[in-house]
Formats: C-alpha cells, structure tokens, sequence
C-alpha cells in the first residue's frame, strides 16, 4: 500500500475531516453552490450543502487513486452492468470515509439533525433486484479492497417505478430521481462519445483484404457522469460512470442554421429517450428495439472509453487482456463481444484471428438465471437493422465457431444445431448467452447448485466442449450496508466483543460463536433485535396506520413479486393458520406478523394478482376480532432504503422458491446475518447457507431440485394433492369461493384453477411439509433462549457470505487483478 503523495502545487492537501473543518465546509456548500440562507434554508438545501462537503472529500481520493493506478499501470477491471441498486449516497459514503460522527455534531452544532435529513435522499434505484443490488455490493468491495474496478452504466432519467398501493392493488408511479438535481454526480460534458444505430455496411478491399465501413443511419451522444465511490477505511476512491444520451446537434455548431427547427428538436428528443428509463424484468421487454439500443449504446461507449484510456495510458493494442478485464453482468451487456470485435478489425485492422483472441481474453460473463422466459433472444432481422455491421461479425463468430464443434463432434449435426448463437427453430434469433459464453474465457453461475444445474442443463454442449471455462462464485453481501449500517446496535453489540475487523473481515464473526453460552450476550443480542422490531413497526404505523406487536414472530418475505418465489405457498400457510385459529385449534401457535414487500413487473398480471391476495387476506385476517395472534402486512415500495430497516427486525426469512429455480438469491444471506433464522427449500444459496450455519440451524422443507426434476417428468398432478390434504383444500377454496373478495367473488377463480391444474412451480406438492416447518418455527419460537442460540450462530456463521470473498474469488480465477492502493 502507498501513502498519499503531492507532486503538483495545485494537488489538494487532502480536506481535514473533523468536526470543525466539515462544519465550514457545509456552511460553505450552502451558501456558495446551493446558494441558500443559513436562516431559511430547507431541509433539503442542507442535505445537498453536507453531500457537497462529503464528495469534496471523495473526489480528492478518486484523483490520488486514479494517479496511482495509471503510475503503476496495473490491470483494471470493468463492470459492464445495465443495473446498479446503489440506494442512498449519504449515510454510506460517510460511514465508508468514517466520518459519521463528526458530521453528526457538525450539523447538530448549526442546529440540524442528520437523522432527519437522512430520509430526504431519494434511493439510486436503478435496478429491478438482485442482479442490481449485487452490482452495487461489487463496486462497494473493490473500492473497499483497493482492486482497480470501474462500474459502467446507464444513467436513467427515471429509475425503478414507485409502487403505491390503491385498493389493494399495485400502481406504478414514475420515479423521477434526479428531480431536486444530484449533488453526487459530476457531470463530464467533454467525456463523449459518438454511439451509431441503423445504415447500412460498404465492403471494400484495401491491399487485398476486405474492408468493411458502417455508413449512414443515426448516432447518438454517450456524455458521462461519474460516481466516485469511496472505499470503507482506506483512501481509495473507484469510479462508477454512468452514460446519458444526448443529441448530436447539441455538439454540431450548424445547430442554429437548421431549416427545420421543429423537426430538428424533435430530433433531440428522440434520441435522448434512449437512457430515459430502466425497463422492469418483464416479458414484454423482451425483444424491444429502445432495449437493444439501450444495451449497445452503454457497451459502446463503455468500449470506446476502455479502448481510448489503453491508448492514452500508452499500451499497444496487443496488450489488451493485460491491461483490461470486462464482465458482463449477464447478457445484457453480451453485445460487447462484438463491438470490440469490430473495433479491433475494423479501426484497429487487426486480423481476425488477433481481434479473436484479445476479445476472448477480456471478457467473461456471470449468469443470473436459469429462467427460460429470461433469457435474452434478438430477431435477427431487429439486430439487422438496428446493428447491420454486428450483426455480420455475429455470423463471422458463430463461423469460427461452429466449426470447432464440428471438428469436436464430428458427425453430430444436432450439437450444431443446438449451440449455434442463432436459434433457427423460433424464427431466426441471436441468443446472447450463447454469444456470451463463446467470446469469454471464463462464465460462471452466483452459487454452487445453480452451477451445477447450468453446467447440467442450460449450458450442457457448451460444458462438454469447454469444461474449464465454467466455474462457480457464490454471491456475497456488503457487510458494510447490510450489517453496519443497517443494523447499528448489532453492530455495535459485536464490535463491543471482537472488535471492529469484522467489517472488511466477515469470518471475524465466528468469534462471536462461545457468547451463545452466554446468558447476558443472548440478552443484549434479543435486546437489540427487540429494539430493531420497534424500529419497523414504527415505519408501519407511520406509513400503513397499521400497529404491530414487536412480540409477535416477525415473518418476513422480502422480494420481487415472482410466482417462482411462490409468496403464494406463503398465503397459503396464513391462511390455514388462520383457519387453525378461527377453528380453536392454535393454542400451540404463537403470535406472528407475517410481512411481505416487493414490486411486481407492471405488466405481469399474475405477479399483481398475487398482491392482491395478499391485500385482500390481511384485509380480512387483520379486522377479525377473534384473530388476536395474527396480522398480515404488505408494505409497499419495497426498496434499498426499506429493506434496511426490514431485515434487521426479522426473526424469520421466507426463502422458498422452487428448487431448482432461484439462481442464488441475496436477501437469504442479508436476513441471516442479522439473525433471522430461515425456512427455505434446498434451492440456490440457501444450500450453502444449510452448510455454512449447520441443519440444525435452519428449516429446510419441500421437495430438491432433483425430486422436482422427477416429478415434473413422472407427471405433476396437483389436484391430488388437493384431494388429500384437506387444509389445503379449504384454503383453496376460500380463496376460489370468494372468502377474501366478497366484494367480487370470482376475483381469483382463474388464480386457483390454474394452481389445480398447471401449478408451474408446485406450490400445492410442498404446502404439507411447508407446514411442517412453520409448526416447527413455532415450537422453537415457544422457546426464545433457544431460539436466541440459533439465531445467534446465524450471525456468527455467515461470514462466509460477505461479498469481499466473492469479489476476490473473482479477481483471483477470472480477471487476474490484485489490490493496489492508497492506505
Ligand atoms: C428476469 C425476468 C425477465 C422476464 C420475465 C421473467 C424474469 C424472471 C427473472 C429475471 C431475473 C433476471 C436476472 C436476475 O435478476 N437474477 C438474480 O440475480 C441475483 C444476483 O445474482 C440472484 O441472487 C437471484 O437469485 C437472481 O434471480
């Protein structure tokens, strides 16, 4: 590690971070860049004066740390990621830089309150979920353990819609993020480049080699803005660039000399709608044109800049896969492959061959899902004429490709078939992952058995091909947001007995193992998650008018709306525990809260339905009299900000996607850590959490991911389970009778029989056993010193999951990157 070093007699003297010098330079903000009153300003003119005070601090770091990389001209990586769910800047950009406290009493000084400030910051939504979220946990650890690692991508005028809640039923609002300006962003209004769409490709011959140019069509501007990102208790600083699209006229001096001056804006606008808002993950996104042009105007630019920092930096082109790492954050980036492709033979004039190897040197993908229905296709007729020039390195790739599965499996046509990047069986598509896998060195799954069913299933040809390109890497969390931040009393409770190294050093946690032995650790630990439940029923009072009972089990489902996460099976438990009660027959049962967030994609008719049940059951089970033990809450805009004040109020964590289904998931390691105990299937990385906090641990029910593999192939008929369970029977019919919408009693017939007859993701083969399990939180519940105990090794055994591990397995077996940094 290096000390800070000043060359330049213009170089910042790093900006002192004590109470004092952050309380001048807040007053200074205020008044000189927000251009407020100390005596009237609002709320919000404070909250932007004290990010301005803290991005000073940033950006110095990001300058000595971009100084250092260049001087010591190290491999840098870049994550190509169409979604970053980064949440609020300011609390964790303080926290990071470690001066919370000092900021804390500097505003307290000038008479405000950072609490209350706090809250004024809207959420960088720019994600759907787990992909994004996972985004902004990567770039949160490779700042923290000074790696070289750069985010790129979209700058959404309008981020994840806001999800309201009228009559039960979802609306989407838009979320219009940037409104009150973002004092977190530094626009850079000379970092453009020029991105092209449509034309039409020349051939010509030069010297005898074939030629190729992009001619005519349409170019838009990609202009940065970036995002420095500060590491936790170092002095690095990253940086996270984002592009926004803007209108060649804008840069074209003629501008003023239009003839047509109406068409002319006209123009602008359309061009500009291209980063305008992030599309939900919803099936009818898929093969939209604005989407496509989304994905190849971030990569392209992305490339261009990677490519022009190489030059700049002063390395040949040949040394690319030494400088440069990239990983495409699943397909949506997969386009990559061939800009730099094109770039390499069409500018640079490399051979094919050379371009080949260099691009498959950089590249590598991870892949999120096994969902067919997600799996990204392009007409090629769209890519055609969106993309002409790639779409014909496409061909030229899949070429030299397929030749070397026929000289692998001579003979087998249907191999060829089967891993062509063009699926001829739908009407002639390019299928990105297969794009994806062929132009990387490496591809990997986010936990063990999702690798293995990738390896098994989706990517079989591909595996018995290239067996050394797949590898796994399980999915992490930031300790730093999740367990830090979000849940300081814990925090606090752990760094009073191991001291603070858990925060860049998850395994630390083990340590806290021998307290569960004692009696005054297990008290102050229930102390902590008693306080943090007051915590979130005071967000449910303030927000639903609803009062829960910090005594009452806090059952948490937190997550999008997907029947593949099956918040159904979840109802279904509600109600039949309701039908125990009404029935006098739950005496044994304790209280519960059982809590749902999460947006479901506007156009998934299903997924809202589904909101609605669940609306329409608190409805009812909250407003009998005769339920005192239970109450059913849907909390609405599940987002960054939300879930920090959810998770570290749970005692338990739903986790039950069908096996087989969920690729890793990542709140099932955030709500553990903060000890939650969990009751999932054997699905994604619940698997390694089993391992990592022992079975006895956790409540693991329902059928593996082979069983339901039989199942579906034996012949899955949910009806006799129906017909043999008879809980399950009249939990289902009320919902089909009408019991939860008398109002409109066929509301969720359609819902009902499609569970009778197609159940796609068997909800009804694991309602007996799911049952069971709840039985048995119950009886563990019943006892809260052993509950304590386990939820304790919870914490205690998660260190495992910390994203700092992820990230180094990562630059370790992919990118070939170590730490270099600033101390
Ligand atoms: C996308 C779509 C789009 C079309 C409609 C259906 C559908 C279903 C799922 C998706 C998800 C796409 C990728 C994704 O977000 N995967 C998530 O990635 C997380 C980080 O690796 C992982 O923890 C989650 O298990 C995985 O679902």
């Amino acid at each position: 590690m290096k000390t800070l070093e000043m060359v330049h007699e213009y170089d910042p003297r790093p900006l002192p971070c004590d109470k004092d010098s952050l309380k001048e330079s807040i007053r200074d903000a205020l008044i000189h860049i927000v251009g407020k009153d100390p005596l009237t300003a609002t709320p919000r003119d404070w909250l932007h004066a004290v990010s301005f005070a803290v991005r000073e601090r940033i950006i110095e770091r990001r300058m000595y740390t971009k100084r250092l990389f260049d001087q010591e001209q190290v491999k840098r990586v870049y994550y190509l990621s169409m979604e970053y769910l980064i949440g609020r800047m300011l609390v964790n950009s303080l926290m990071n830089l470690g001066f919370y406290e000092a900021c804390c009493e500097a505003l307290e000084e000038m008479g405000v309150s950072l609490h209350e400030i706090i809250d004024m910051e809207s959420d960088a939504a720019l994600g759907n979920g787990g992909l994004g979220r996972l985004a902004a946990c990567i770039l949160d650890s490779m700042a923290s353990q000074c790696l070289p690692g750069y985010g790129y991508g979209i700058r959404y005028e309008f981020g994840m819609f806001h999800q309201g809640i009228e009559n039960g039923e979802q609306v989407e609002h838009p979320d219009n993020w940037l409104r009150y300006g973002n004092p977190w962003e530094f626009p850079r209004p000379e970092k453009i480049f020029p991105v092209h769409f449509y034309g039409y490709v020349v051939e010509h011959r030069e010297r005898g080699q074939p030629r190729y140019h992009w001619e005519d069509g349409e170019e838009v501007i990609a202009m940065a803005y970036d995002y420095p990102t500060p590491g936790f208790g170092n002095k690095n600083a990253n940086n996270l660039r984002l592009w926004a699209a803007k209108a060649t006229r804008d840069f074209d001096l003629d501008y003023f000399n239009e003839g047509d001056y109406i068409r002319a804006v006209r123009e602008k606008i359309e061009s500009e709608t291209i980063s305008m808002v992030l599309y939900p993950n919803d099936a009818t996104a898929i093969g939209r044109e604005l989407r496509l042009k989304q994905e190849y105007f971030f990569v392209s630019a992305s490339i261009q800049d990677i490519l022009h920092r190489h030059a700049e930096l002063g390395y040949p082109i040949e040394s690319l896969p030494d400088k440069v790492a990239i990983q495409l954050n699943d397909t949506h980036p997969a386009i990559a492959i061939a800009e730099l492709m094109r770039l390499l033979v069409d500018s640079h004039q490399l051979p094919w061959q050379k371009a080949w190897e260099l691009t498959r040197g950089v590249f590598s993908y991870t892949n999120h899902t096994l969902m067919p229905e997600a799996l990204e296709t392009w007409p090629v007729t769209l890519m055609e004429r969106v993309l002409p020039r790639h779409m014909q390195i496409i061909y030229d790739i899949n070429f030299h490709f397929l030749n070397e599965v026929r000289h692998n499996f001579p003979g087998d046509n249907d191999i060829v078939r089967r891993l062509s990047i063009i699926d001829e069986n739908h009407g002639r598509q390019v299928r990105m992952a297969h794009l994806a896998v062929v132009g990387s060195h490496m591809v990997n799954g986010v936990a063990a058995l999702h690798t293995e069913l990738l390896k098994k299933h989706l990517f079989n040809d591909f595996y018995r091909l290239w067996p050394d390109r797949f590898v796994n890497i399980t999915n992490g969390i930031t300790p730093r947001l999740w367990l830090n931040q979000a849940n300081p009393a814990l925090a606090d409770l752990i760094t009073r007995h191991i001291g603070n190294n858990w925060t860049m050093d998850l395994e630390q946690l083990r340590r806290l193992e021998p307290l569960v032995d004692n009696r005054d650790f297990r008290r102050e630990f229930q102390q902590v998650k008693r306080r943090n439940k007051e915590r979130l029923a005071e967000l449910v009072k303030r927000q639903m008018d609803i009062t829960i009972s910090p005594d009452a089990l806090f059952d948490i489902q937190i997550k999008r709306i997907h029947e593949y996460k099956r918040q159904l099976l979840n109802v279904l438990h509600v109600i039949t525990f309701y039908n125990r009660i009404r029935e006098g027959r739950a005496e044994e049962q304790v209280s519960r809260v059982t809590l749902f967030a999460g947006k479901a994609a506007p156009s998934y008719t299903r997924a809202k339905q589904i909101i609605r049940l669940i609306n329409d059951v608190a409805d009812v089970v909250n407003h009998d009299p005769m339920n005192p033990k239970q109450q059913v809450v849907f909390l609405p805009n599940y987002d960054v900000s939300t879930a920090a004040v959810i998770i570290p109020a749970a005692d338990l964590s739903e986790q039950i996607s069908t096996a087989g289904t969920e690729a890793s998931g990542t709140g099932n390691m955030k709500l553990a850590l903060n000890g939650a105990m969990t009751i999932g299937t054997l699905d994604g990385a619940n698997i390694e959490i089993r391992e990592a906090v022992g079975e006895e641990n956790i409540f693991i029910f329902g059928m593996n991911a082979e069983e339901v593999e039989r199942l579906k192939r034996e012949g899955y008929r949910p009806r006799d389970f129906y017909e043999s369970n008879d809980e399950l029977r009249r939990a289902l019919d009320m919902i089909r009778d009408g019991f939860f919408s008398p109002q409109e009693p066929g509301r969720y017939r359609d819902l009902v029989n499609n569970l009778l007859t197609e159940d796609q993701y068997m909800v009804l083969a694991d309602y007996a056993d799911y049952v069971r399990a709840h039985e048995a939180v119950d009886a563990l519940y019943r006892d809260p010193e052993a509950w304590m105990r386990k939820a304790m090794l919870n914490t205690a055994r998660m260190g495992y999951f910390s994203i700092d591990r992820t990230v180094m397995q990562y630059a370790q077996e992919v990118w070939g990157i170590s730490p270099e940094g600033w101390v």
